[in-house]
């Protein structure tokens, strides 16, 4: 990507921008002025600056968590460019409120509006971002979704069962040959009616490789392992040496059911399971695996862009006694949370929340230990490794509370630190601190571009914030988290920028602009319009009444509906409306409001068909209008529904095209 050409008067601008924050700090603010005080005012100003009408390098794709959603964030200038609607409705977009769009949103619990999305994960060709799609997990009705990188839409989600708090997810192989799933709570598995205090013989765990089409991107749950009663709680898969493996955290070995707060953090170590997946293909090819009933919504678009659902009904479960080298536990210290493995894919460094040191070990030497059988136990038919035989080396003095760790292109590692608020950055190969910075406050994950592929880009650093507190102006109790940009070109990092963001920022990812936005879908042909109720000329404009069911199919192009009056309409219909946008430019959707409609709008997006269900409930003419300002004369995007009794209303009549 070429520099970006900034004028000077931007520069200049940005100067003095940056000169005036640090002289308000200065005067009386003590927490925060720190924050400005460590970035180098006019310079940290200039390198995050886009000039108006100038764009940003990197997309970053930032998880919404309890919003249940993926924002879209520009960097360095941390712009918020878009809001991709996941688990949750969003009545913005008419996301899980048109009929289109609401399977997709089904699950075996009926239809659920709301979910926790924490770890957006790049399908990757040969351990490099290839821009095609974003995975993203539901944590609270085990999910995962994926996102068309070319439309920026949610294309599928699929449930995964026989899971609970599915956070282990979706970290996805080198080739995007699977996307992981790992339960965080175990549970009895199947559900059954079992007492807690049965806890450790009757909940188990379970890890779940979702098969990835190397075509379409269509998810389906390839085969599970069935695992003991831990919590599951990261993962990330194996690169270049170590392709063939995927590395889940767990805490509570304890198998506590009550107060983990205490009774989880009483082993010294706990572990890292480490799954051979060319392995587990193998004993479910020879037929290892059970076949095991379970009933999970598997929903996707069709051609015709209207979601369907699928019910499946089984998955293939795999014991790790019945397919020995399935799987093998890496001791690790203490209550770890994140796994990462560094770019060439021998380093695997965890971060043990309750740990004084970053522990890093290594493919190579596990390999071995595995081939000399260097166990220091079994625990439920899983071989534990010896951690000195595995171990590569152990950042000392890290931080308080290490949670996760993203990588350079330099052989450098950066680890975030919940207790300490910082991040530190160290040299992979001999497990040097080389430099730390503090955040403001509580930093949970970061983010590299490309910073757990095989190819970082080493430019810039997003840290996550769970604490805003006095960041920003103060919006009552409520602080929205926040996100923080951090130059790590140079040896010393630095910060350079604070943005607030939308809902909980979990895991991110990242990837240079250049190779996903040449690729962006600016309309939807018409003539590709496949929805059954699309009218994709004035003329195919019409209404259909099918007893108290009215299909309204209209259009809309600037300034105006088709039909735009319609009388015929009965208290307690349920009237469909039907719109197709006719538009074929770039970024003119229309908006679709009605009165009295208990659901949302529908923002139709250029040869889209989206459908909005209304039920009238009152005598009257009520009208219905764009919403969103679409051309000079949108305010005359309008129109009326006459609604009249059951009894004696008129036949169904609407203005054709002149
Ligand atoms: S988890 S910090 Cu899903 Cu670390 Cu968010
Ligand atoms: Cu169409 Cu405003």
């Amino acid at each position: 990507m070429s520099p970006r050409s900034r004028s000077r008067a931007a520069v200049l601008l940005a100067t003095g921008a940056a000169v005036a924050a640090v002289v308000v700090a200065s005067c009386g603010r003590t927490t925060s002025s720190s924050g400005v005080g460590s970035a180098t005012g006019s310079d940290a100003a200039s390198k995050v600056y886009i000039a108006p009408g100038q764009l940003d390098e990197f997309y970053a794709f930032v998880s919404g968590g309890f919003s249940g959603n993926m924002p879209v964030y520009a960097m360095p200038s941390g712009r918020l460019l878009r809001d991709i609607p996941v688990f949750s409705q969003y009545p913005e977009k008419g996301w899980g409120y048109s009929e289109q769009t609401k399977a997709m949103l089904m699950t075996s619990w009926g239809f659920v509006p709301w979910d926790d999305a924490h770890h957006p994960e790049l399908s990757m060709t040969d351990g490099v971002p290839d821009g095609r799609w974003v995975f993203v997990n539901a944590n609270n009705t085990p999910r995962v979704a994926r996102i068309n990188l070319n439309t920026m839409e949610t294309d599928e989600i699929i449930e995964i069962p026989n899971s609970a708090g599915n956070h282990s997810s979706p970290f996805v192989t080198q080739n995007s040959e699977y996307a992981v799933a790992g339960t965080r709570f175990s549970v009895p598995i199947p559900q059954e009616d079992v007492s807690i205090a049965d806890y450790k013989t009757k909940f188990g765990g379970m890890l779940s490789f979702i098969r990835i089409d190397p075509t379409t991107g269509r998810m389906g749950i390839a085969f599970q392992v069935r695992m003991p009663g831990f919590d599951y709680d990261l993962a990330h898969a194996g690169k270049g040496p170590s392709h063939g493996w995927a590395f889940f955290t767990s805490y509570n070995s304890e198998e506590a059911s009550t107060l983990l707060e205490r009774n989880a953090s009483q082993n010294d170590k706990d572990f890292i399971a480490a799954i051979n997946w060319k392995r587990a293909e193998q004993c479910v090819a020879d037929g290892k695996a059970k076949e095991t009933p379970a009933r999970y919504a598997h929903n996707a678009f069709g051609e015709d862009h209207v979601a369907k659902t699928t019910w499946e009904t089984s998955t293939k479960v795999l014991e790790p006694k019945d397919c020995d080298g399935l799987v093998y536990f890496l001791p690790t210290p203490k209550s770890p949370h994140g796994v990462d493995v560094d770019p060439s894919g021998e380093f695997i460094a965890a971060g043990g929340k309750l740990a004084s040191v970053i522990p890093v070990h290594s493919f190579a030497r596990m390999t071995k230990a595995i081939e000399a059988k260097a166990f220091e136990a079994t625990v439920k038919d899983i071989p534990v490794l010896k951690y000195e035989e595995i171990i590569s080396c152990e950042v000392k003095e890290p931080g308080l509370g290490p949670l996760h760790t993203e990588f350079d292109d330099k052989g450098n590692a950066y680890t975030s630190h919940f207790i300490s608020s910082e991040v530190v950055k160290w040299r992979v190969k001999d497990c040097q601190v080389l430099d730390r910075i503090p955040t403001y406050y509580s930093l949970g994950h970061i983010m590299i571009p490309g910073g757990d592929s095989r190819k970082p880009w080493g430019k810039y650093l997003l840290a996550m914030n769970k604490i805003t507190k006095d960041r920003y102006l103060p919006t009552g109790p409520e602080l929205n988290q926040a996100a923080q940009i951090i130059d790590i070109s140079g040896d010393k990092m630095k910060l350079l920028l604070d943005f607030p963001t939308i809902g909980e920022p979990h895991y991110a990812q990242g990837l240079l602009a250049s190779v996903i936005k040449d690729r962006q879908v600016k309309t939807y042909p018409l003539a590709d319009n496949k929805d059954p109720n699309r009218a994709t000329s004035e003329k195919d404009a019409k209404i259909v009444r099918k007893g108290n069911r009215v299909d309204v199919h209209m259009t809309a192009i600037r300034s105006h509906f088709m039909p735009d009056n319609i009388e015929g309409i009965q208290v307690g219909d349920s009237v469909y409306f039907h719109i197709t946008n006719l538009e074929q430019d770039w970024d003119v959707p229309h908006g679709f409001a009605m009165m009295g409609a208990q659901n949302a709008e529908l923002l139709i997006m250029p040869g889209q068909t989206r459908t909005l269900t209304w039920v009238p409930q009152r005598l009257g003419v009520y009208p219905f209008y764009c919403t969103d300002f679409c051309s000079a004369l949108h305010q005359e995007m309008q129109g009326y529904v006459r609604v009249s009794p059951k009894d004696g209303a008129p036949a169904i009549a609407y203005n054709t095209p002149k």
